[in-house]
């Protein structure tokens, strides 16, 4: 930072603090990820400073030249990564996106099938305090009880007997594979639209690590920060015969000036996805993915669904004599960070829950593998189970300082 420090020595001082909290714990929230240094660097540019409503070509402002160019790449970059016919790139945020998606093709009050936020749904698909079930008539579905896994015949059966007009798929605490051609044939049977909000298995997705969406669903919503690796922001794709509809409900539907300077990194972080680097990476996620997985099995925890197809992990610590929230606490404390998760038919309340998610990403991306996470497996459970505190954050600081972070611009974007 140049300018910063003498400018705003409070904010300077705050970053300096997250930086060093990034870079000296071991991140395993599924959601979070760390960005490369050119995404950075396009998300810290003159490009904030432009106003560019409107699309390319046709903006209700003036100097758009350059800002069309950054975003006619990053749409262009975002269809053939994902195989798509139509891609928006202006939404702020995954609910942005989702926000808009519904706004496209729904009206208020129509109904819609979306996965249960208790189950690993999104809050986004029709939880009550979210405005999607505010001005829609969601109908959850969830996981059998025994397999905790998408239970098909129900969202059948609700489809069946409900018409919902839009069916809607993707989740943010599901380790299973998700069956969207068993989606798309429900749709069909109904006469319902298929969403998939593919935000958390983006960048297997895009390397064709996990089934691709697109061939089933008429949209397809993403964040671009998750496994994607991108700078936080949203994403929409589309048939061609819904692009006028998408785009018109993104602007002006619920959003106003698009951010250039994200736009700018989401392309970058497209180019990087396209590069057979990312490919290995993504690769490498889930192998460590499933190695944790083993490992914490191997040390007694009980994972819901028996284990993960892909980067995150559910533990459901009631087994244990824990709550999420206890766990989570007592990981942070030695340098770890997870989040406190529902686990499907939780007996706790979401504030303390019975479980953690867990996500190989962010370490994935420092270059970690398969012998560190066997490693953060029993470091977890020496912290969760009544281990030496002082002895985890030694073990935590080693494995940090191993693989560093933003120091060396090789070592945080190689992977
Ligand atoms: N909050 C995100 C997550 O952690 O999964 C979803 O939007």
């Amino acid at each position: 930072m140049r300018y910063l420090p003498d400018a705003d020595p409070e904010v300077n001082e705050a970053i300096n603090r997250e930086l060093q909290r990034q870079r000296n714990s071991l991140e395993l929230i599924a959601s979070e990820n760390f960005a490369s240094p050119a995404v950075l660097e396009a998300a810290g540019t003159v490009l904030t400073n432009k106003y560019a409503e409107g699309y390319p070509n046709h903006r209700y402002y003036g100097g758009c030249r350059h800002v069309d160019a950054v975003e006619e790449t990053a749409r262009n970059r975002a269809c053939s990564l994902f195989g798509a016919e139509h891609a928006n790139v202006q939404p702020h945020s995954g609910a942005q996106a989702n926000t808009a998606a519904y706004y496209a093709v729904l009206d208020p009050g129509d109904t819609v099938l979306g996965m249960d936020l208790s189950h690993g749904g999104h809050l986004t698909h029709g939880s009550p305090v979210n405005i999607s079930g505010r001005l829609f008539r969601f109908i959850p579905y969830g996981v059998h009880r025994e397999t905790e896994t998408i239970d098909y015949s129900q969202v059948e059966e609700l489809a069946v007997r409900e018409k919902p007009r839009l069916i809607v798929t993707g989740a943010t605490a599901y380790p299973r594979r998700i069956d969207f051609a068993a989606f798309a044939r429900i749709a069909a049977r109904v006469g319902a639209l298929l969403m998939v909000d593919m935000a958390h298995i983006a960048g297997l997705v895009a390397t064709g690590l996990h089934d691709s969406p697109i061939p089933h669903a008429q949209i397809v919503t993403s964040t671009t920060h998750k496994t994607l690796r991108g700078p936080r922001g949203g994403l929409i794709l589309c048939r061609l015969n819904l692009a006028k509809a998408v785009d018109k409900a993104v602007f002006p539907g619920v959003q106003g000036g698009p951010l250039m300077h994200i736009i700018a990194a989401k392309a970058v972080a497209f180019g990087e996805a396209l590069t057979p680097a990312f490919r290995l990476y993504q690769e490498q996620v889930l192998k460590n993915s499933r190695i944790l997985a083993e490992s914490l099995q191997a040390e007694g925890f009980r994972l819901v669904s028996g284990g993960t197809d892909n980067h995150l992990i559910l533990v459901d610590l009631a087994p244990r004599g824990l709550s999420g929230q206890a766990a989570e606490t007592a990981l942070e404390e030695i340098g770890i960070t997870v989040n406190k998760n529902s686990i499907p038919f939780d007996s706790q309340k979401p504030t303390v829950t019975s479980g953690i998610r867990l996500g190989t990403p962010a370490v994935t991306t420092r270059g970690m593998r398969e012998d560190e996470m066997r490693q953060i497996a029993r470091i977890i459970t020496a912290a969760l189970t009544g281990g030496k505190q002082e002895l985890c954050r030694r073990r935590v600081a080693d494995l940090c300082r191993a693989f560093p972070l933003y120091q060396d611009p090789s070592a945080s974007a190689a992977m």
